[in-house]
């Protein structure tokens, strides 16, 4: 049913993707399976907007979808027990990026898991991270991205908490689609997590050596 649920996403029949993903969660598929069909339908999708077979609207139609879609998968996440307040995480899209979907998923992930999230949304400068240190004095920051450039502006923005003389207070971590290890490398990042559990366990390790 997976295969359905990809085709419906790279069709654009919503309704039926939406019932295509409450179906599966109701027998029982993992939530993360489900997202990784959803991952490669957004692919497939990214590829056609790539080679010129579609455009803006068919971008933007897929991120609504995809915007339900993980509200019909959040509940299902939640289900961890967790009140325990581990630390704080600041998050936000880096500078010159919008892409958020990814990041709102991961928030969410490190609030139910136990974290106390400052989400500075998108397009988000570097300065308005040093800012929010300051201000939450948080263990651990989360840069996400999914545009090539953000990969310049990630560097930059560790950069910035470095010249801010915050750097050896906070740890911080890098993710979004084209980002990997190497990037992180680049980026002078200590971690990169490959979805949002990796973010949570990064977080869980660094919060609790503070
Ligand atoms: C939906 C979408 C959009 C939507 C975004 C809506 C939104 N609210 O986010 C809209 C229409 C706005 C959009 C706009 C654009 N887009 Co767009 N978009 C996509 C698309 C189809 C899906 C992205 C997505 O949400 N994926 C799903 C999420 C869940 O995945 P994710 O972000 O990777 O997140 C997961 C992990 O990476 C990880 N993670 C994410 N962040 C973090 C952070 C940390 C710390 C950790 C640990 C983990 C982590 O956890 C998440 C969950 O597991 C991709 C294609 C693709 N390949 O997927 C193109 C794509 C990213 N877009 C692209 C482009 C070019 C654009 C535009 C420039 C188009 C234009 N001409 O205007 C603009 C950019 C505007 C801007 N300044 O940012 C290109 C980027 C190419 C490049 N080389 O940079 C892509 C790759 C399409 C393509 N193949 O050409 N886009």
């Amino acid at each position: 049913m997976t295969k359905k649920l990809i085709k419906a996403i790279t069709d654009f029949q919503e309704e039926e993707a939406l019932k295509l993903v409450q179906d599966l969660l109701d027998q029982g598929t993992e939530p993360a399976e489900v997202m990784e069909a959803c991952r490669k339908a957004l692919d497939e999708i990214g590829q056609h907007f790539e080679q010129g077979t579609f455009f803006l609207p068919e971008l933007m139609m897929a991120g609504e979808m995809m915007n339900q879609i993980t509200e019909i998968i959040k509940p299902k996440l939640a289900e961890l027990p967790e009140t325990k307040r581990y630390g704080k995480v600041i998050i936000g899209t880096v500078e010159g990026d919008i892409h958020d979907i990814g990041k709102n998923i991961v928030s969410f992930m490190l609030d139910v898991n136990g974290f106390e999230v400052i989400d500075l949304g998108v397009d988000v400068p570097s300065k308005k991270f040093v800012d929010a240190i300051n201000e939450f004095q948080p263990q651990v920051v989360a840069l996400s991205g999914f545009l090539t450039l953000a990969f310049d502006v990630m560097k930059d923005t560790v950069t910035a908490i470095e010249s801010a003389g915050l750097r050896d207070k906070v740890k911080i971590m890098i993710g979004g689609g084209q980002i990997n290890e190497e990037i992180k490398e680049y980026a002078g990042a200590d971690g990169y997590g490959k979805d949002a559990m990796a973010g949570v366990s990064f977080a869980k390790k660094w919060a609790n050596h503070k």
